[in-house]
């Protein structure tokens, strides 16, 4: 297994130093913004290093400073944290995951079982599908994300393919339920009566997918705790709640799994043969955001000014295409894509723009994935508070 080095994870990257090394400067430095040259182009403020953003406490819900956004990979302590319950503490030694259900051949894995079996290593975003949720109008309920409930990591594990083949599979089969070892009591109604865990389920074909990992490592450390220690599910191209953490059984069913986590709760309305039903949350929509200059940021006029974020979808990356807006959606430019596309991995963009004169101006990004899907100017109200990838503006002054 090839190791990656530090250099390797954040080749792609603003600015020529790295984020602990742009840290340390700031501090000895003692400051907290600086005006910051990218190739000549002068940014109103640094990217400076931050801190998980609290947006709800017991349990912790932690949000991306999305402004800080600087490399491809998220470092371990500025990755979002989404948790329905307190985070269960698990023991390695006290722990195994069972495989049972519709197989042949049920199984017990202990931490180290699964560690000596052959892994891989997948860049894969991980978005929550609330993300944005804090600019619905009217507003609505739930954790109130801004732009920072996405992060990506290198995630290290083996397939959830290679546990179920060791299972062997019976022809029955249609899912496969994920369930952590978390749980607690739903507070909302309509809720079910007793301490739930949270589990989720993925359609055998998903479960399949080289995509689908059972991860052990983060960024190459063991899992953070608040990260699903010890094993935690990755389902590239899916929104963050399939990922599984702190797993504990696989259940393999023969019919759909109607859990509260893919009916009540991650679930949308669509409409199949006419008529709106609900459908659980699964494929992350194609979506650009804006990571600098931040929303109210104040920027010289008739300047060079460079506008940053991430684009990312649901497959495969390739033939993408980010579009920025300047001045509300009226007119729109090609930005530059860096790097080479992912699949599951979010891609880094910028646009290099002169400042017109003083004003007031609304910045918008706007996405278009390899399968031709163009990221929405409207919000579609279906998606209840979840999936929110309609472009948002970012206003800005210009002085
Ligand atoms: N066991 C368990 N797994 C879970 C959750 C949870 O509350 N419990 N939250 C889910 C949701 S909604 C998201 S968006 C992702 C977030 O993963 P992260 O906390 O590592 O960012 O974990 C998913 N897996
Ligand atoms: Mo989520």
């Amino acid at each position: 297994m090839a190791d990656v080095s530090d250099s390797n994870l954040e080749n792609i990257t603003w600015g020529t130093t790295s984020r602990r090394n742009r840290r340390r400067f700031l501090r000895d430095a003692g400051l907290a913004t600086l005006p910051y040259l990218v190739g000549g182009h002068l940014l109103a403020e640094q990217p400076r290093p931050g801190n998980l953003i609290p947006r709800e406490k017991n349990p912790d819900n932690l949000e991306f400073p999305f402004d800080t956004l600087s490399s491809l990979i998220t470092p371990n302590d500025l990755f979002y944290v989404r948790n329905h319950f307190a985070a269960p503490t698990v023991r390695e030694e006290d722990w195994s995951l069972e495989v049972v259900g519709a197989v042949e051949q049920p199984l017990m894995l202990s931490y180290r079982e699964i560690k000596a079996l052959p892994s891989t290593k997948l860049r894969v975003t991980l978005e929550c599908a609330g993300n944005g949720r804090s600019s619905l109008v009217p507003k609505a309920k739930g954790v109130p994300w801004e732009l920072g409930a996405v992060s990506t990591a290198e995630w290290t594990g083996l397939t959830l393919a290679a546990v179920l083949d060791r299972a062997k599979v019976k022809p029955s089969a249609v899912e496969v339920v994920l369930e952590g070892a978390d749980s607690g009591e739903v507070k909302n109604e309509p809720k079910p009566h007793k301490a739930i865990a949270f589990a989720r389920s993925l359609p055998l074909a998903k479960a399949l997918k080289p995509e689908v990992l059972l991860a052990y490592q983060m960024n190459g450390d063991p899992l953070p705790s608040a990260h699903g220690f010890p094993v935690r599910a990755v389902v590239g191209g899916w929104y963050g709640m399939a990922s599984v953490k702190w797993l504990r059984r696989i259940i393999v069913t023969d019919r759909q799994f109607q859990g509260y986590w893919q009916t009540t709760d991650y679930s949308v309305w669509e409409k199949r043969d006419g008529l709106p039903v609900q459908v659980p949350i699964t494929e992350v929509q194609v979506k650009a955001s804006i990571a600098r200059p931040r929303a109210g940021e104040v920027l010289p006029a008739g300047r060079p000014a460079r506008i940053q974020g991430a684009a990312w979808t649901g497959g495969a990356a390739q033939g993408d295409k980010v579009e920025v807006s300047t001045d509300a959606g009226k007119t729109w430019a090609i930005a530059k894509l860096l790097g080479e596309p992912m699949p599951w991995c979010w891609r880094l963009w910028e646009y290099d723009w002169k400042t017109p004169p003083a004003g007031a101006h609304a910045l918008m990004a706007r996405a278009t994935d390899d399968r031709g899907r163009v990221q929405p100017l409207e919000r579609d109200p279906n998606r209840r508070t979840y999936v929110i990838n309609h472009c948002v503006p970012t206003e800005v002054t210009v002085r």
